[in-house]
């Protein structure tokens, strides 16, 4: 049994290549050192998979920003407004079509250049940059990236085999100009693969894994069709370099016969995502086929259950034979953290129950011995065994009360008391508001010194007393300055908190945290998942202290502010012992207990973000409805606890919800604040159609730019707002929270944002 490896993390052990980058791009290191820490980690990561036992370790999953970036480069797809280029894309355009550029560096007078789009690869947390297509496109090689690469390894003695992003999962991914259909570019784009493929081969090159995962996904008969074509096209190219090629992240379902009759010499099948599939394979695999199997789950932190893996190995060795299946973690590791050996304060027990990539490779390796039975695999088959048990009856894991208090929820915890115009009247009574109400979406710029006092609190060079008195003074700042300005809805500013997942993650039980376990969000940033292990509860009030503290400081309505079950969930590594929607459920009931105690603290509003409710959401569309069903439902018991007189805020990052606007209504909070600036204002379209029940904040500000909005401009924004939403449903807010920005855009933005609903309210009162 032969193993490989799909990808490695990139970002290194201790995040070297985060810093690396960014002291590239201000200015402080050299591309050269740059590109040597980055030939350093790759080097370092080929040494370690080696080491893990691997056969086959890949290349060219390396990336200095992304690998979809990677491959629109590879392939010459370099938007017209970055200008031209040479024989290949040069490292800092690659990064000004990640990046953008500011006007000061493209020339002044310009607007800077905007970058290309990015967005959620699959349903992982990592992000690509969308390749930017439009009719007619051509396509060239430019670059050599995944020769030398390729090349690097091989001469340092690795077994390589280079990894490319297929011709079809790069079309389906991209964006094509006026929304066309990008599987009409494949007879453009198949000429350079091809001669991708032919260079390989020149090389010596001997297996080439092309990724698809496109094909787990809802495929429109063009892709299906362009699928045979091209994979004809590409063996013709080369008929003696052997083909892998990989699928992963779900079943291949109605693409399952397309996959196996495409002329290559292995697939690579996901196991832990493949559901019942593994017999379908088994069945229509072609009899000179190899067949990969990942049994090793790329996507979580968990150990592999190995006699479970061991079942589906022995299964598939009984139907190809020994020479015919290798074995492999599910997907890419770049979704999991790089290795357990950092963490020296993670609780020894929990720590066994663990894999991150390095372990899962070591996995790997093990499961293709104890399915050969070789003796020396053995013990570590025992000691699986024991680890798993050990997590199968932990009174860390189970906690009967939980499990009680979920199986006893019923269908009036999921509902508001009276339906949303009763609630209305009675929160208007308690909270008089204007027309058009102005609100914030709840952080304040988080300046270097509040990281600072947090760095130094956690430190010791801060006592508790000192650090709760320093986020006083910062509320009471941003409580005074809110109440200078005019806004009628305050928030507390979030100082508090590092990460909207992280700050709840560190209050409830049954979450743990890593010192080092950083995953590659996108580009250089990354973020650090909570794992939960167990059963969730609150044990005590996690926010009220901040929020109770901010009311008290004026008598206009404070929001508390709480992220959403479903966005907890999303941003860490989930337990794959009971269905999400269980974990879920637990953490609904956890942030219920604490609405309630805000609630009981005196607070009249509570928001309760959902940004990645939308991300939640399964790959195939057929598996939408029983997803949002569970989802809506965390939402509602976590939000239904209050009294009618208490408004309900939630608020989401983005504004493609036409598909999913049912939902979002369904989660029946009082007002909805959503991103809509940027798309300027497209998401109103939504409301074209669908008359949305409650209230509604489309963003007119767009805070992820510097720019300071005009007074005029956003009047055009609600103006624009006001012909698809009555006057008395709309609410005045930015598009998003004003962490990221800083108190010189943020001061005068505000007053204009204030300034401008005045002036609307002025209009709609004079037309009467
Ligand atoms: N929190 C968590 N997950 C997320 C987001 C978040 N996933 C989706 C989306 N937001 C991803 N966006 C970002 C934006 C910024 C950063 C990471 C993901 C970021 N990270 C810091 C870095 O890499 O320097 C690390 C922050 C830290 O020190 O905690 O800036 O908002 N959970
Ligand atoms: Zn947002």
């Amino acid at each position: 049994l032969c193993t490989h490896n799909l990808g490695y993390p990139r970002i290194g052990p201790n995040r070297e290549l985060k810093r690396a980058l960014e002291s590239y791009w201000k200015g402080e290191a050299t591309l050269d050192a740059l590109l040597q820490t980055a030939s350093d980690l790759r080097r370092q990561a080929w040494t370690r998979q080696k080491a893990a036992g691997i056969r086959w370790i890949p290349t060219g999953d390396f990336s200095l920003y992304d690998h979809v970036l990677d491959t629109s480069a590879l392939l010459g797809a370099v938007p017209p407004r970055f200008g031209s280029f040479g024989e290949e894309v040069p490292v800092d355009l690659l990064f000004a079509m990640a990046r953008g550029l500011l006007e000061r560096e493209h020339g002044h007078g310009s607007h800077g250049l905007a970058p290309m789009e990015m967005t959620k690869w699959f349903d992982t947390n990592y992000h690509y940059i969308v390749p930017e297509l439009k009719p007619g496109q051509s396509f060239h090689l430019s670059s050599q990236k995944p020769f030398t690469e390729f090349l690097e390894a091989r001469q340092a003695g690795f077994s390589a085999k280079p990894v490319l992003l297929g011709p079809i999962s790069f079309l389906r991914l991209s964006k094509v100009e006026g929304n066309g259909d990008a599987a009409t570019l494949l007879p453009a784009l198949l000429p350079v693969y091809q001669e991708i493929l032919r260079r390989f081969a020149e090389l010596g090159c001997e297996w080439l894994q092309i990724d698809e995962p496109a094909l787990v996904l809802d495929l429109s008969p063009s892709f299906q069709k362009a699928l045979t074509v091209a994979y004809q096209e590409l063996r013709s190219a080369a008929p003696n370099l052997k083909l892998l090629l990989a699928t992963y992240f779900g079943p291949l379902r109605d693409n399952l016969e397309a996959a196996f009759s495409l002329p290559v010499d292995a697939l690579h099948w996901d196991a832990t995502r493949g559901g019942s599939e593994l017999e379908s394979v088994l069945n229509t695999i072609p009899p000179n086929m190899i067949l990969s199997l990942g049994v090793v789950d790329g996507r979580n932190v968990w150990r592999n259950n190995f006699s479970e893996s061991l079942r589906s190995l022995e299964r598939a060795l009984a139907a190809v034979g020994p020479d015919r299946l290798w074995v492999a973690p599910s997907c890419s590791l770049l979704h999991v953290p790089v290795s357990l050996e950092g963490e020296k304060r993670l609780d020894p027990e929990l720590r066994s129950w663990l894999a991150f990539a390095y372990e899962k490779l070591r996995e790997v390796d093990l499961l293709a011995r104890l399915a050969l039975r070789d003796p020396v695999a053995l013990p570590a088959l025992e000691e699986n065994r024991q680890a798993l048990e050990s997590r199968r009856q932990s009174s860390r894991v189970h906690d009967s009360a939980v499990a009680q208090r979920v199986s006893s929820v019923g269908p009036l915890d999921l509902q508001r008391k009276s339906a949303y115009p009763a609630r209305r009247k009675a929160q208007r009574t308690r909270n008089p508001l204007p027309l058009l109400p102005t609100t914030t979406i709840g952080s304040f710029p988080q300046t270097a010194e509040v990281r600072k006092a947090r760095a130094r609190w956690r430190a010791g060079g801060l006592t508790t007393a000192e650090y709760e008195s320093f986020l006083e003074g910062e509320i009471r700042r941003v409580v005074d300055l809110q109440e200078e300005v005019g806004l009628d809805v305050l928030v507390h500013g979030e100082f508090e908190r590092n990460d909207m997942v992280e700050y709840f993650g560190e209050q409830l039980a049954g979450f743990a945290f890593t010192e080092g376990g950083w995953v590659q969000s996108y580009g250089s940033r990354c973020t650090k998942p909570p794992i939960i292990f167990g059963d969730v509860s609150r044990p005590k009030p996690m926010t009220v202290r901040w929020s109770q503290f901010a009311q008290s400081l004026t008598q206009k309505p404070m929001k508390g502010m709480l992220t959403g079950p479903i966005t907890i969930l999303q941003w860490s590594f989930v337990r794959d012992d009971q269905p999400r929607a269980t974990t879920a459920r637990q953490i609904a009931l956890a942030i219920r207990d604490e609405v309630a105690d805000l609630e009981k603290a005196g607070l009249s509003a509570i928001q309760i973000d959902e940004p990645a409710l939308r991300e939640g959401l399964p790959l195939r569309r057929a598996d939408w409805p029983s997803y949002l069903t569970w989802a809506v439902e965390a939402f509602r018991l976590s939000a239904s606890v209050v009294a009618d007189s208490t408004t309900i805020h939630t608020h989401m990052c983005y504004s493609e919800f036409n598909d999913i606007i049912d939902a979002i209504a369904a989660l029946d909070a009082d007002v909805i604040s959503i991103e809509a600036s940027r798309s300027s204002m497209e998401l109103l379209h939504a409301f074209v159609h669908f008359r949305y029940p409650n209230e509604i904040g489309p963003g007119v500000w767009d805070i992820h730019s510097p720019r300071i909005p005009s007074v005029e401009e956003l009047v055009e924004g609600i103006r624009r707002a006001l012909t698809v939403l009555p006057a008395a449903a709309l609410w005045v807010n930015p598009d998003c929270g004003l962490k990221t920005r800083n108190a010189a855009e943020v001061v005068p933005s505000l007053r204009h944002m204030v300034e401008a609903a005045r002036r609307v309210r002025k209009e709609l009162s004079e037309k009467g």
